[in-house]
């Protein structure tokens, strides 16, 4: 019973997880924000680039799309019926990830935090409240038949657990230059 919930869980949110990583990986270049700034501070900074929101989303959409290829022995080595991602629905839950993330930054300087500065709480979750908020806004049946309250509440604890580890290993890895 938890194990199938926190399998569905994992599975519906892996195309929310990859592209924040991926955008670790892939981003450089120019800046969302132009080097804009915003009553004092610059209104993303150097840390939200085109490139990496870009590569972060489609890299996202690949994985659902990947997933979709092995749902069925997927779910039938686990005995859980594990969804398919309808495209509409897996293009929300990438970009609603990254849309989430740019949004913290936006938070971030508006609250004086520099570039890579930590925001306990808004870091493990801020993706995760954008794709969710995307997926029920673009695909309303799907996220509905796919996030009920008992999968909703794993991924809120599941989430911050996960996105922790990933950036410590990543930071130790020499991908990140900080641990959150
Ligand atoms: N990145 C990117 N575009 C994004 C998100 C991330 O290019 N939309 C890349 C950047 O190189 C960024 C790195 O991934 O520095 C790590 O992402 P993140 O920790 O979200 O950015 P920070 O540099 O910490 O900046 P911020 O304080 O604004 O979160
Ligand atoms: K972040
Ligand atoms: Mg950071």
């Amino acid at each position: 019973m938890v194990g199938s919930l926190v399998a569905t869980a994992f599975w519906a949110m892996v195309p929310a997880y990859v592209p924040n990583n991926a955008a670790v990986l892939a981003g450089g270049g120019r800046p969302i924000d132009g080097g804009r700034e915003w009553r004092g501070a610059r209104l993303l900074g150097d840390g939200k680039t085109w490139r990496g929101t870009a590569v972060g989303t489609a890299v996202g959409v690949l994985v659902a799309l990947g997933l979709n290829a092995v749902v069925d022995p997927a779910s039938a080595a686990l005995g859980v019926d594990l969804p398919t991602f309808e495209l509409p629905a897996a293009v929300a839950l990438a970009f609603g990830a990254m849309a989430g993330d740019v949004g913290a930054s936006f938070l971030k300087r508006r609250s004086g935090r520099e570039r890579g500065a930590s925001f306990p709480g808004l870091d493990q979750l801020d993706f995760v409240v954008g794709a969710l908020a995307a997926a029920f806004l673009v695909a309303p049946a799907w996220a509905t038949s796919v996030f009920t309250l008992p999968v909703l509440a794993v991924v809120v604890v599941m989430t911050p657990v996960l996105h922790v580890a990933t950036n410590v290993a990543a930071y130790g890895l020499g991908l990140k230059n900080e641990p959150w």
